[in-house]
């Protein structure tokens, strides 16, 4: 069997498959952090914008810092891939050509020339909320800074970029990372704030990893080995802030909803839909479930996601003309697709990263309404439960030192309270000691719950 490139991409014509369309000539948007979310999601996005407006300058440089044999693998496939699509009643299969290269992290130098070059009008990163959190650390915002710099003695080109990471207020996140690292009050600095777009995103695809029976999968569609295949859930959605300032690829014909502003979306989903997946995966992986749609079947765990999604739902801003019960039971609907086979172990990953971003502020917002947090409190006292009970230092950047914290004891409120001071060191108003109680409840009940399930 044949292996997947550009050319065969175009040309295969079989039932189920998509052939590429988009035969981009130069680079128009590059990505930081060319994963498996990016390929399903923002490249399959500007693929079919350019097949649609037949305008092929806005092919997709890819920039991996984690997976030098990404870059490999898509150079063998000149940058085609496939995007296997896991619908309940069988698989589909999109193929893409956008992209035209993918640098490793190490190619500085490259890298900024490409951000340099005008040519680049948007960046789209996806580099976990981790990266945010401390910039000087951060590879991708190191060579982004880098990059605007030399953009700033080239071109002054404006230039728009997106964080398509499950944070909110992405944008300004973002634009304030990036602050950091330039000289305070350097023509540099003053050059991106005026001319810099940082556009929040709402992002939304559920992307499993893929497995060697997945690229079976496609190759009993298409005929081609694709070792850069990537599998998704039917479902996708990505919400811009309108405000591209040097254009884009004209992702709105092809469904991204460009909007005033995205709060109300990023809202909606992480407190709604990440914020279920997380119970899902740290309960479902506690009751012995490998997959989420496995936790989702199991009624015990439907009942607690719709007692949290309820919960959420009290002191939820959604954005206007949403229809909030529609979006619940679809998310239910999307967490069941049996065709979808995302581990509960990959989801339940860096869980101190994530549950600041999903839990806090609608806790938050909860007290100040004078209502009392129960599932979403929970939520913290079952993450603790699941590090106890599968103690992998790899599942989570803060692992060790949470860890040797439930070591030390010397009960779950201190544990907790002191767990909550290092994951989320501003939300010290969050931590009265009735929600306190309810978390460290969570975690005595969910330890001994999994040490009854496997004794
Ligand atoms: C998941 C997300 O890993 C996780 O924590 O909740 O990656 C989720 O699959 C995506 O946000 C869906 O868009």
């Amino acid at each position: 069997m044949g292996r997947l490139t550009r050319e065969a991409a175009a040309e295969v014509s079989a039932p189920g498959v998509t052939p590429a369309r988009s035969h981009p000539e130069s680079v128009g948007h590059l990505h930081l952090g060319f994963g498996a979310f990016h390929r399903a999601h923002q490249g399959l996005y500007t693929e079919r914008a350019m097949a649609l407006s037949g305008d092929r300058s806005w092919g997709v440089l890819g920039v991996t810092g984690r997976r030098p044999d990404v870059a490999r693998t898509m150079a063998e496939q000149g940058g085609a891939y496939g995007v296997l699509v896991r619908h309940p009643d069988g698989d589909r299969l999109d193929l893409v050509d956008a992209v035209l290269d993918v640098l490793a992290a190490e190619q500085e130098d490259a890298i900024a020339d490409a951000l340099a070059d005008e040519r680049t009008r948007v960046v789209t990163l996806t580099i976990t909320e981790q990266a945010y959190a401390d910039p000087a650390t951060s590879i991708p915002l190191r060579r982004l800074a880098a990059g605007l710099a030399r953009r700033h003695e080239r071109s002054r080109a404006p230039l728009s970029v997106i964080s398509c990471d499950n944070l909110s207020d992405n944008g300004r996140v973002l634009r304030d990372a990036v602050g950091r690292l330039l000289e305070p009050g350097s023509a540099l600095a003053s050059w991106v704030a005026d001319t810099v777009a940082f556009p929040s995103s709402m992002v939304d695809r559920i992307v499993p990893a893929t497995t060697p029976a997945d690229v079976e999968a496609a190759a009993a569609l298409s005929g081609l080995v694709d070792h850069g295949l990537v599998v998704a859930e039917p479902f996708s959605q990505w919400v811009v802030q309108d405000d591209l300032v040097a254009g884009h690829p004209g992702w709105d014909r092809v469904g991204v909803q460009l909007v005033p502003d995205v709060a109300g979306w990023e809202q909606l989903k992480l407190r709604v839909l990440n914020t279920s997946h997380s119970l899902l995966a740290w309960q479902g992986a506690l009751a012995g479930h490998d997959t989420i749609s496995s936790a989702a079947a199991d009624p015990a765990l439907h009942q607690q996601v719709v007692a949290l999604m309820d919960e959420v739902a009290t002191v939820l801003q959604p954005p206007p003309g949403a229809d909030v019960p529609g979006y619940r039971a679809e998310v239910l609907r999307r967490f069941a697709n049996p065709m979808i086979r995302h581990t509960t172990a990959q989801v339940a990953r860096d869980g101190s990263r994530k549950l600041p971003e999903r839990v806090f502020g609608t806790m938050r917002d909860q007290l100040a309404a004078g209502l009392r947090p129960e599932w979403t409190a929970r939520l913290v006292g079952l993450w603790l439960a699941y590090l106890a009970r599968f103690r992998d230092p790899s599942s989570d950047p803060l692992a060790p030192e949470v860890l040797a914290l439930l070591d030390e004891g010397p009960d779950e409120v201190t544990v907790v309270r002191r767990v909550c001071r290092l994951i989320a060191p501003a939300a010290e108003d969050v931590l009265q000691d009735e929600v306190v109680t309810v978390m460290a409840d969570a975690l005595r009940e969910a330890s001994s719950n999994a040490r009854r399930a496997t004794s």
